[in-house]
């Protein structure tokens, strides 16, 4: 078992937080039972090319019907923190009344973490609006902000005597930008003007709910928002890349960031997106004060750096609101199978820069991980070596940060299955465990083992001690 000869044992503080995350509409299926009501996704999937191979959330991992099970695969890898969201048209299929049998399943899966001892972590929006409310303008409409503040109290007051921590949303910049902006994910409209309302109006939602539910919850209940970050990396040392550079790393990275931390908007982002006219007439006075409420931890969602360049030497267009002159180049090797660059170091930078920029507020990787073309072998084991490879080096990296003086408190690996990724469909597997999505038969991977074992020993690997069937055939 020696070829995963590297990873030494860096022990991590102690009470770190362990876990692994998904999303409801990537492993739920069942997207028509107990009276769910469909959400942006199941419309945008529906039709033909917009998700590739037009695959679609209909069964998915079939969690809806497997979550014991799933429960089960989690305790049997000790794992102690669950990530996963719950779907808003599954809980209340107009977008405001409330679908008990929805709202079950959700009770149930809290009661079964709670036997298992495995605490949850719920995020209430991974970018499933419900379809009604798309049809009432969406994100880009004010009323949604209320929409979604009434719905997580309710979600709130349900299951708050068993989950204590909570995402409000996840990954604002995508939600807006890629749903609105760009097209690629639901509800597939390009607008960039509409792309940055639905921004502010996302945030106002996080901000608006947040204030809400800290009035009612005691101490004891925490919450976050979960942010993506793409490191920007300097390709040439000419002006011209600096400034795509900076333009990039300010609307990726800060834009979101900013807001929910009392800065406002960056003014460069501002600036670049002026001609838009869209955020001077949705930004109401107040709504940057109420965006503003205090967290408890932020999430960050980490996967890969991206490198900015001027359009003219760039090999695709960035398609973000105010980005008209920057492109991208692609990533330097080895890429993961979504061709994402493997950067682990820009994971501790991050981190540093973030616990610093953030004066000290606690940080937790809320998604971290890669996918890659997985294959299950002969005799059944799932040998992953290139993503055991990536967390091994992205574990050290989290590690490293931590040294160095980095407020990082928790760690949750993205994904605890194989599911849907979205735009990409059944095609990029992110899983620890592997799903066969024909008979929905889960399979540990060797990344899989490769977590538990940094769960047990509360540390980054050392290859020696992973488990004996990692890396044999039979
Ligand atoms: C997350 O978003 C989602 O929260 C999750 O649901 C999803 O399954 C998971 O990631 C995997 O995709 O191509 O080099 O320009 C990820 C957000 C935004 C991260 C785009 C990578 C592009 C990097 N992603 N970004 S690059």
């Amino acid at each position: 078992d020696g070829e995963y000869g590297f990873g030494q044992e860096l022990s991590f503080p102690r009470d770190f937080v362990w876990g692994a995350a998904t999303a409801a509409f990537q492993i739920e299926g069942a997207t028509k039972e107990d009276g769910r009501g469909p959400s942006i996704w199941d419309t945008f999937a529906a039709i033909p090319g917009n998700v590739l191979d037009n695959d679609n959330g209909d069964f998915a991992c079939d969690h809806f019907h497997r979550s014991g099970e799933d429960v089960d695969l989690m305790d049997r890898l000790g794992i102690p923190h669950y990530r996963f969201s719950l779907s808003w048209s599954r809980v209340q299929p107009d977008g405001k009344t409330v679908e008990p049998r929805g709202l079950a399943f959700y009770d149930r899966l809290a009661d079964r973490l709670a036997e298992r001892g495995i605490v949850p972590i719920a995020t209430m929006y991974h970018w499933d609006l419900p379809q009604v409310l798309q049809d009432d303008g969406g994100w880009p409409n004010r009323d949604t902000v209320a929409r979604f503040a009434d719905y997580a109290d309710m979600v709130f007051d349900r299951l708050s005597d068993r989950v204590r921590h909570w995402v409000t949303i996840n990954e604002p910049f995508c939600s807006a930008f890629f749903g609105y902006g760009n097209g690629m994910h639901a509800p597939g409209i390009s607008d960039h003007r509409a792309a940055l309302r639905a921004a502010h109006h996302l945030l106002l939602a996080h901000g608006t709910a947040l204030r809400r539910l800290r009035e009612k919850a005691g101490s004891s209940h925490k919450f976050g928002i979960a942010l993506n970050f793409a490191p920007a990396v300097i390709e040439a040392a000419d002006e011209g890349y600096r400034q795509a550079a900076r333009k990039f790393d300010c609307l990726q990275n800060r834009f979101f960031l900013d807001a929910v931390m009392g800065r406002g908007y960056p003014a460069e982002s501002l600036a670049d997106v002026a001609h838009l006219d869209a955020l001077q007439p949705a930004v109401a006075d107040g709504d940057l004060e109420t965006i503003a409420a205090p967290l408890d931890w932020l999430g960050i969602n980490y996967y890969a750096p991206c490198r900015p360049a001027p359009l003219a030497e760039a090999k695709w267009a960035c398609d973000l609101p105010g980005l008209d002159s920057v492109g991208m180049l692609p990533g330097a090797e080895p890429l993961t199978s979504m061709g994402w660059e493997q950067a682990p170091d820009r994971l501790t930078q991050l981190l540093l820069w973030l616990t610093e920029y953030c004066e000290g507020l606690p940080l937790i990787v809320a998604e971290n991980g890669a996918a890659f073309p997985d294959t299950v072998g002969p005799c059944g084991h799932v040998h992953d070596p290139q993503r055991v490879r990536y967390y091994v080096e992205h574990l050290t990296a989290v590690h490293q940060a931590i040294e160095r003086g980095a407020k990082v408190e928790g760690y949750l690996a993205w994904s605890l299955l194989d599911n849907f990724e979205w735009a990409m469909g059944y095609s990029q597997r992110f899983g620890v465990v592997h799903v066969d999505f024909e008979t929905q038969e889960r399979r540990i991977k060797d990344s899989g083992w490769l977590l538990a074992q940094a769960i047990r020993t509360n540390a980054v690997p050392n290859a020696k001690h992973l488990r004996n069937d990692l890396g044999n055939d039979c």
